[in-house]
């Protein structure tokens, strides 16, 4: 028997905030790694995730969404998104074709023109949450973002029902180098279980606040400290905010807010160690941290 020929190489998912990118991820891990809220700008780092199969690995990096950006930190948001353009083998450029649909694409032109012209390996056209339009909504979409990159395909998916990501992972393979296996088969990604814990806290925060908050929220583990059995984790972590008035609104009236965001946390947090935990939060303020370099390399990014 002839034995099947081994593909592998990075996979770079861009485009713009709100997407869909990090539901996408997820998907193809069968779990949450990237955290995902109904907010553009979520994502704010490049998040790895290995997705292995019998005779392939892809190297998948999730970008925060590629977008005008006036604060320091969304300046570097964007650029670790165009970075990981240069590292593809292959980019996906995924778009929420749902939020296009009907849409005078005429106007928005220039966009992502300046993103597209920076792309240099093979682009596929992703047009995300298709569960949410009629099929033949789709052909202006195609046809204005083909006259704008010479994509090498055009996959319609639903990211979240998992509808066209069998075709899509399928066109990745045949399309990605012949090449060897990187990471071991059960690795998920090379994030830390830190990092992907203040991610999830950090979602929860997200989804609970509104306006400006959200984006005035960081969040730093304290301490992350493994009862000897391993069945109990107790996770100290603080939560940063820009101004005095936030700090009140994320801990709410009794801590009512804090306590909800804490509880939410906990489910996935064990979800995700696979053990019990116990979560402390506080909530402090730190000016101004959205431009501040030092601070955002702290941060990771
Ligand atoms: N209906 C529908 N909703 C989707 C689909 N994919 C993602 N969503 C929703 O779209 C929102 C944004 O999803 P994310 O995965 O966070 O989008 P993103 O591109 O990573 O966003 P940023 O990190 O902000 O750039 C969430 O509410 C998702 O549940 C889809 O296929 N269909
Ligand atoms: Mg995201």
């Amino acid at each position: 028997m002839v034995k099947k020929e081994y593909h592998s190489g990075v996979v770079a998912v861009v485009g713009p905030p709100n997407a869909g990118k990090s539901t996408l991820l997820n998907r193809y891990l069968e779990q949450k790694i990237a955290i995902v809220t109904p907010l553009p700008q979520t994502t704010r780092n490049r998040i790895l995730g290995i997705v292995t199969g019998e005779d392939y690995q892809i190297i998948m990096l999730d970008t925060p969404g590629l977008h005008k950006a006036r604060e320091l930190l969304n300046k570097e948001m964007v650029r670790i998104a165009r970075e990981t353009l240069d590292e593809a083998d292959i980019v996906l450029f995924l778009v929420d074709a749902a939020a296009l649909a009907g849409k005078k694409l005429e106007k928005r032109r220039d966009e992502y023109s300046g993103y597209l012209k920076s792309i240099h390996c093979p682009a596929v056209l992703v047009l995300n949450k298709v569960d949410l339009l009629e099929k033949d909504q789709l052909l202006p979409i195609i046809d204005w973002y083909s006259s704008l990159h010479p994509f090498t395909a055009v996959v319609p998916v639903s990211a979240l029902k998992g509808e066209g990501t069998d075709i899509l992972l399928a066109e990745l393979v045949s399309r990605l180098p012949v090449g060897p296996q990187y990471y071991p088969d059960d690795i998920p990604t090379d994030s830390t279980e830190r990092f992907i814990v203040a991610e999830l806290i950090r979602e929860k925060v997200f989804l609970r606040t509104h306006q400006e908050i959200p984006y005035s929220t960081a969040v730093i583990i304290d301490s992350f400290k493994e009862e000897k059995d391993a069945r109990l984790v107790i996770i100290h972590a603080t939560i940063l905010v820009e101004r005095g008035s936030q700090k009140g609104i994320i801990i709410g009236k009794q801590g009512k807010m804090l306590g909800n965001i804490r509880k939410a946390a906990t489910k996935d947090i064990a979800t995700l160690l696979g053990c019990k935990i116990q979560l402390k939060l506080w909530v402090k303020v730190k000016k101004n941290w959205t431009g501040n370099a030092q601070f955002l390399r702290e941060i990771g990014m």
